[in-house]
């Protein structure tokens, strides 16, 4: 009986101290590798996440460059880590930058349309006509004037580290065939959410229509736009031939990306973070740069096979310069006079080289 007993308490002592273990090795399994004990994420090893939100889809130059970022960054430290969210998934535009300026997102890479409500100075790229050319493009952006220019983001909030490429804007629609001004009246033209973009197209004789990017192809789709205008990269790749049948070539505004980081987040990085983020950033951007003008150029080909092609005559072009300078002329106050006359000067400086 004795023997029955010791062997039933041995049983049970030896069910209680497994319970335990097990107990106890639960805990032991649930410490994550980086310690589950309250460290800072930082001081425990784990790496800190940088989202990107782009309005492009991952067909996209801009989306091909970001990930040439994540590989830069990610080959030069282990601290952090960059995840690319594209086609809008995070946010538009505007929502992106705000909430840059909230910290409640790392980087967004936009056109500098919708930024010249954070920054009027970002206006002279919406002056319609100025920027010829990508060696000019490059002469301004990549010089003293981009510098300062990226300079004055600091205020609101946030940092550019570098200028990217978007491209020459390019007019698409769905109605006819466009060859003179006169065949621009009474089209119903999504702009950007920017002021200038609405009365730019007013003076060409349009009814503009300002709406996120995320919004325009189901517009289209609808026919609540007649057309839209974007460089070539964005009007293939976001298949836009599926619902606009007339593509004109107007190279109307030169539109840079900006590459914007939270200023809150970015005080947060040490130097080292810091200085890995900003280079990656540039050298991802000349690789943008190269990569965009090639994908436009192969765009081009490609949509002249899925559009009826027009491109306005040089003297046709003189005519819609003249109805938009008086656009010009009512911005040069609210985007800065200063800012624009050097931006005019640096543009005059170039054209006489
Ligand atoms: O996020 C990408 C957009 O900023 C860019 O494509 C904007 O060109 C643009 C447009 O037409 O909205």
């Amino acid at each position: 009986m004795f023997k029955k007993k010791n062997f039933l308490f041995t049983l049970l002592l030896l069910l209680i101290v497994a319970v335990l273990t097990a107990c106890g090795g639960g805990s032991t399994e649930g410490t994550t590798s980086s310690g589950s004990n309250g460290e800072s994420s930082e001081s425990s090893g784990e790496a800190r996440t940088l989202r990107i939100s782009l309005g492009l889809n991952d067909q996209h130059p801009l989306y091909h460059s970001s990930m040439k970022f994540k590989e830069l960054v990610e080959s030069q430290t282990d601290t952090l880590k960059v995840e690319v969210y594209h086609s809008g998934q995070i946010a538009d535009d505007r929502s992106a930058i705000e909430m840059l300026q909230f910290g409640t997102l790392e980087i967004t890479i936009p056109s500098s349309a919708p930024f010249v409500s954070f920054v009027p100075e970002y206006g002279v790229f919406d002056l319609p006509f100025t920027l010829t050319s990508t060696e000019m493009v490059d002469a301004i952006l990549q010089g003293e004037f981009g510098e300062n220019l990226a300079a004055k983001t600091e205020a609101q909030g946030i940092v550019q580290l570098a200028w990217w490429e978007n491209g020459f804007r390019q007019l698409t629609n769905d109605t006819k065939p466009i060859n003179t001004l006169e065949d621009l009246k009474g089209l119903k033209i999504r702009v950007m959410e920017n002021e200038m973009h609405i009365d730019t197209w007013k003076a060409l004789g349009t009814n503009p229509t300002p709406m996120a990017f995320t919004e325009l192809f189901t517009a289209m789709q609808q026919k609540t736009v007649d057309g839209q205008e974007n460089p070539y990269p964005s009007i293939l790749l976001e298949k836009y031939p599926e619902v606009q049948k007339y593509l004109t070539e107007t190279n109307h505004v030169y539109s840079p990306f900006l590459f914007l980081v939270s200023k809150k987040i970015w005080d947060e990085l040490s130097a080292e973070q810091q200085e890995i983020i900003r280079s990656a950033a540039i050298e991802a951007g000349e690789y943008n740069r190269e990569l965009t003008r090639q994908t436009a150029n192969e765009a081009l080909e490609e949509l002249k096979g899925q559009m009826e092609f027009t491109k306005i005559s040089d003297e046709e072009l003189e005519r819609f310069k003249e109805a938009v300078k008086p656009v010009i002329e009512q911005y040069k106050d609210q985007v800065g006079t200063e800012i624009v006359e050097q931006y005019l000067s640096e543009i005059e400086n170039f054209s006489n080289k």
